[in-house]
């Protein structure tokens, strides 16, 4: 295995070494094949990429070789996660090979990411595209000619990083109680009814004014009736939340200007779990009975289960009846 991988490296190195001998002279040259070449390149039009992120996912340009100069055009690309770069080959003899110059390391290569390392070359009017599904830099080259200097970079940006996200809930007249629901680890619980329709509204929050594309339920049962942005600020309206799971909703196409990308949010919902222990039992029931009469306050809360803004011996029914519910 190690010696037939030897001797196809050692071949590969003659092909590349004869290619260099074949085809370099009239690369370099200013001759007139080649300036016909760069003509026919040229009247293609083909229009210099944004390399900025757009408000929907998007196809960026890079001409490989262009005028049968040693270089892919732009040389660097930004874009953002789920962006794809289509690569058109301007002149021939030619390869897009992942990895840092001058060694391919397999994530992606023409023609067809397979067998990167062999480093196969198109010619002048062959397409490549690969979609980027990672944030990351990627560094790519031509296998024949990375040591002219032939290597490229595809910046793809992260998704814009959600601050916090809470879970909200009007009590009635004693106020607007949020509950926390962290964007990594343990999911939030909320243990508060959702009234006849059974709905809920989930805040989260950026650090950046943003734009988002859209907003849907992608897990779990429930759909987003309707979401809003205000800043950096999204809400998110859900309906048909059924209770004991776990839902997540993702918005979509969430910009900040500088990066773009899907924002997932989860929540776990478990009516009665006052306490967040991810099930419903007899300490629940005791905690809900230890507050019955107390006003409503940040402390206690999740206690007014059925969001009146009185805590009583309604809630106290609400958590006894969801006893033996526990988070999927
Ligand atoms: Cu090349």
């Amino acid at each position: 295995m190690k010696r037939s991988n030897a001797v196809t490296r050692r071949i590969c190195w003659l092909v590349v070494m004869a290619g260099v001998a074949i085809f370099s002279p009239s690369e370099f040259g200013t001759g007139s094949a080649a300036a016909t070449a760069i003509t026919i390149v040229d009247q293609n039009g083909r229009v210099v990429p944004n390399a900025l992120p757009s408000a929907t996912s998007q196809i960026v340009d890079v001409t490989v070789g262009p005028n049968g100069m040693f270089q892919f055009s732009p040389g660097t690309v930004n874009i953002s996660v789920g962006d794809t770069v289509r690569w058109t080959w301007g002149s021939s003899n030619h390869s897009v090979t992942s990895g840092t110059p001058c060694t391919a390391d397999g994530r992606f290569c023409s023609p067809n990411d397979t067998n990167c390392g062999a480093g196969q070359l198109s010619n002048m009017g062959a397409v490549y595209q690969h979609t980027f599904a990672q944030a990351g830099t990627y560094s790519y080259h031509c296998a024949l000619h990375c040591e002219y200097g032939m290597i490229g970079t595809i910046n793809v940006e992260p998704a814009p990083m959600a601050q916090s996200a809470f879970s909200r809930k009007v009590h009635g007249e004693a106020g607007t109680f949020d509950v926390p629901l962290p964007l990594t680890g343990n999911v939030g619980i909320e243990c508060r009814s959702g009234g006849a329709t059974n709905d809920y509204q989930m805040i989260i929050n950026f650090v950046t004014s943003v734009t988002v594309g859209d907003a849907a339920v992608t897990s779990g049962t429930g759909s987003v009736s309707s979401f809003s942005v205000s800043g950096s600020q999204v809400t998110v309206n859900l309906t048909g939340v059924t209770n004991v799971q776990r839902i997540t909703v993702t918005l979509f196409n969430v910009n900040d200007g500088t990066h773009m990308g899907n924002v997932p949010v989860s929540m776990g919902v478990l009516v009665g779990d006052v306490n967040g222990s991810t099930g419903v039992n007899s300490t629940d029931v005791a905690l809900t009975k230890s507050q019955v009469g107390m006003a409503v306050n940040s402390s206690n809360f999740r206690e007014d289960v059925n969001t009146s803004g009185t805590i009583s011996s309604t809630d106290v029914a609400i958590v006894k009846s969801d006893v033996g519910t526990s988070l999927p």
